[in-house]
């Protein structure tokens, strides 16, 4: 496929003002005629031809300003439309096509899910609906009429407003929506089906009253609740958060059950994977109930941040995707617990997006270069374009980042834009240099800030060395220093912080690095104190310090920065890891640590009220964040024996607490999904994941008696994945039992998989083969794909990493059928190769193997032979 460069950026040659499009349903030949009002850009060059692009289109008939276009006027194929010598004044081109919603398994363009139609258009969906200028720096106010059977299709829905409504008689009948915002393709949607609605109603900051609804389908609105309830707390968080407010008369989300993605958010009508909106205690789990809430609140912000103003093309991605994630971010920490949001996506980003940056998939938050858009909606930009702004607003302060954000909706409502527009915004109201900090969008890699620290008791200075590093990546070979934000705080003896002092003036607490190695010297310090660094994560680096296990755990139990009282014990427990693998691999014995598990105990004191808190500061890091510590060499099942084995020395040192814990934390009233709740279930699955540690009897037996005896899918669920990673006969008992309870609903279904499919155990893949073949699994179903075999891939270091290779030759063939059936899915199940150069040599070489298989298959697919080409690099 050709690669597309950011510097090759052209403005359109022409541009669309309008597009009305009728669109008359049928399964298997939906007719769609759009009248497109076409004129030159003044932009764009004075002679060119007009290219529409098209995806596998079927073109009816074409006509300019109402004169049919025969066949020799055009240059048709079912990937382009184009007229070598178009009007060179303002026209109207009318384009129909027909399209088979029935036989698109890809999920882009116009579909059916479950009998009902929808589309997905973000990034180039539009162009399977009909041949366009399918590329978000076109703008036009679009009027969608949709005709279908009443019987079949009594919804039918798009973008804006509802204007019209008819019966056609013989059961067919219309619905004319009129958007009056002017947007990019990506974000038409069209939705038509049988679908029950849940309705209610939100009055905006000026007090226009908003039709707010959730269809879902039929017999399910009691799950749709919840979701109806986060649409209003993020209309009102955005008003009052950043002074946004809703536009249209009505704004509604959809869930459907086959969709690639978590949802989309097209303008006043956001479409969804169902399992980001369903939800009742009965069927879904607390971390449901939080997801639901962040994605509808994500796509909801979109309106301002994407929707209003757009991307000028799909290398500014970050534009919309990183601000939004802050954005929601944000949200979420205003409604739940601040400190647990920034841990749950601290610990998020490590996992992810580290490693992609650590691998042969590593690009800059903003790239400049792609073969396939679809593989660009990636954690680097989402979740590390959300930590730029978030160490924008850290290095500029609150009021001016909120100054800058308003400038940027003042300035740029209704256009697409650049990351250099939004940058400007906060050039201009801090009065800052942003030449550097630019360097965060191009840059790919995390890098890493070495820390050394010196007390001169005589002359009572503190000072800190900071060296920063960016690794090298592919194409990337040498880098530049960037911005760091670095928030710190000296933490006294007495467990306060010190002033902060430099060349005899109060300081900080934000310093920036902007150098290779910057000093920072303290004054007025008379004995060393314990270095809080990076407060908060103040940048998304890698911090290498000489900051002792000892002063670590002083941070632990003082210091005022909860972020760092949590990152104190991770790092204590990983280096301990580190080091225990080394030992273990050496065949040395494994040295015991009593005082980090002295720090965890203090998660399980009754006297802590934050339990969810305490759950973040009782885990454990990650095996994954293990072997990116290790780095090379990695072996997936050393690390997780090491890991087991200080669970277990853990929950000997702590049987006690533990056991008291979970009796104290066991459920008495009735379900609620609220933060504090949810917590206490948190720690109480902290307590007893650590006492079945190894399948200890005793621990086992407690968990299956909660699975027994849970009223709530939170427990069920937690229960059920306690007993699923030890080969016990409860965990049958438990995986049998929940199969026949739940396997009828899907979503459950899913969960189900997801807990066999991560479990550490020798017979996992074959369960998961065997499951395929089980009655529920769907492979065009993206959902029940990633929940048996996504699980598998990205959740289950040791299995997938199998010494014989057959969990990548597993993944590779599971790759090689979906690549014609959902090429999108295919390639991110490909993500579980993200790390595989640093495997130890023979799981190294089997890795190889399987992706070399796939790329020597005949017809692979854009989105798969992009990942494979880059994988193998
Ligand atoms: N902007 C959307 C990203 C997206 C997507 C969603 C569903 C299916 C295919 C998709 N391609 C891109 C969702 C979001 O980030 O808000
Ligand atoms: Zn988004």
């Amino acid at each position: 496929p050709r690669t597309i460069r950011l510097d090759e950026y052209r403005p359109s040659d022409f541009l669309i003002d309008t597009v009305e499009l009728d669109v008359r349903l049928d399964p298997t030949a939906t007719r769609v005629t759009a009248r497109l009002a076409i004129r030159p850009n003044p932009e764009g060059r004075a002679d060119a031809a007009l290219t529409l692009v098209g995806d596998g289109l079927n073109l009816v008939a074409a006509s300019i300003d109402g004169a049919d276009l025969r066949p020799d006027d055009l240059d048709v194929s079912p990937d382009q439309l184009k007229l070598a010598n178009p009007p060179r004044g303002p026209f109207e081109l009318t384009i129909t096509t027909i399209v088979d919603p029935s036989a698109n398994t890809r999920l882009m363009g116009l579909y059916r899910s479950n009998g009902a139609y929808c589309t997905q258009c973000e990034a180039e969906g539009f162009r399977r609906i009909t041949y366009f200028l399918d590329r978000p720096d076109v703008l036009a106010v679009y009027t969608t009429r949709i005709e279908g059977s009443k019987a079949e299709n009594p919804v039918l829905l798009s973008n804006g407003n509802l204007a019209e409504t008819g019966d056609l008689g013989d059961d067919r009948h219309f619905a004319v929506w009129h958007d009056p915002h002017p947007k990019p393709s990506y974000l038409f949607a069209l939705v038509a089906g049988d679908l029950g609605v849940v309705e209610d109603e939100f009055v905006t900051m000026s007090g226009r009253e908003v039709a707010l609804k959730v269809f879902v389908e039929h017999g399910k609105e009691d799950r749709a609740t919840h979701a109806m309830e986060s649409i209003k707390a993020s209309m009102r968080w955005d008003e009052q958060a950043f002074g946004r407010e809703y536009d249209l008369d009505v704004f509604m989300v959809v869930a459907v059950s086959y969709f690639n993605m978590g949802a989309m958010e097209n303008k006043g009508l956001n479409v969804f994977n169902d399992k980001y909106v369903l939800a009742s205690p009965e069927t879904a789990t607390d971390g449901d109930y939080a997801n639901i809430e962040a994605i509808i609140a994500h796509e909801y912000f979109h309106n301002w941040t994407g929707n209003r103003i757009t991307c000028r093309d799909w290398f500014q991605l970050c534009l919309k995707e990183g601000l939004t994630v802050f954005r929601d971010q944000e949200f979420t920490s205003d409604m739940r617990s601040r400190p647990v949001k920034r841990i749950q996506d601290v610990r998020n980003l490590r996992s992810i997006q580290f490693a992609e940056d650590a691998g042969p998939l590593a690009h800059a938050v903003r790239p400049n270069a792609y073969a396939e858009i679809n593989n660009f909606y990636t954690p680097t930009i989402y979740e590390k374009g959300a930590e730029v702004i978030r160490m924008l607003k850290t290095w500029i302060g609150g009021d001016a980042f909120r100054a800058g954000m308003d400038l940027y909706f003042e300035r740029h409502d209704g256009q697409a834009c650049t990351i250099e527009q939004f940058i400007a915004c906060f050039a201009e109201v801090s009065g800052r240099d942003f030449a550097q900090f630019l360097r965060w969008y191009a840059q790919a890699g995390t890098p890493v800030v070495t820390i050394r620290t010196t007390h001169d008791a005589e002359a009572k200075t503190f000072t800190i060395e900071a060296t920063q590093k960016t690794p090298a990546t592919p194409g990337q070979p040498s880098k530049q220093p960037m911005v760091i934000p670095l928030a710190l705080g000296l933490v006294g003896q007495d467990g306060d912080d010190l002033p902060l002092v430099v060349d005899g003036a109060p300081a900080g607490p934000v310093f920036a690095l902007t150098d290779e190695t910057t000093r920072i010297v303290f004054e007025d310090i008379a004995t060393r104190p314990a270095a809080s660094l990076f407060r908060n994560f103040s940048a998304p680096v890698k911090v290498v310090s000489d900051v002792t296990d000892e002063e670590l755990l002083f941070l632990a139990a003082h210091d005022r920065d909860p972020f760092n009282r949590w990152q104190a014990t991770q790092t204590v427990a990983l280096r301990k890891l580190v080091a225990d693998v080394a030992a273990f691999r050496a065949v040395r014995p494994i040295s015991p640590e009593p005082k980090l598990a002295e720090a965890i105990g203090r998660a399980f004191d009754p006297a802590e009220t934050d339990c969810a808190y305490a759950a973040q500061i009782a885990a454990l890091p990650a095996e994954g964040d293990v072997a990116r510590e290790i780095g090379e060499n990695v072996d997936p099942d050393a690390i997780h024996a090491v890991r087991s084995l200080l669970k277990a020395d853990i929950r000997d040192r702590l049987a006690g607490p533990l056991a008291a814990a979970a009796d104290r934390l066991a459920e008495t009233g009735p379900y609620s999904p609220d933060a504090a709740s949810a917590g206490r279930r948190a720690l109480k699955y902290a307590a007893l994941d650590l006492l079945s540690a190894g399948g200890a009897a005793e621990g086992v037996e407690r968990v299956f008696a909660l699975y027994k005896s849970a009223r709530n899918m939170t427990d069920k669920v937690m229960a059920l994945h306690a007993l699923s990673i030890h080969a016990t006969p409860e965990r049958e008992e438990a995986l049998t039992d929940f199969a026949t309870l739940y396997s009828r609903d899907p979503l459950l279904l899913d969960k189900w998989f997801v807990i066999q499919a991560s479990a550490p155990l020798p017979d996992t893949l074959d369960r998961v083969e065997a499951l395929m073949a089980a009655p529920g699994f769907d492979m065009r179903n993206p959902n029940r794909v990633r929940s048996l075999i996504g699980a598998f891939g990205s959740g289950n270091p040791t299995q997938f990493n199998r010494a014989d290779g057959r969990g990548y030759a597993f993944i590779a063939g599971v790759v090689a059928e979906l690549n014609t059936l959902n090429p999108q899915v295919a390639a991110r199940l490909l993500g579980a190769f993200r790390t595989w150069r640093s495997l130890e040599p023979e799981r190294r070489a089997r890795a190889e193997t399987a992706l070399r298989a796939l790329a020597a298959m005949p017809d692979l697919s854009p989105d798969v032979a992009d990942i494979v080409n880059r994988a193998l690099g």
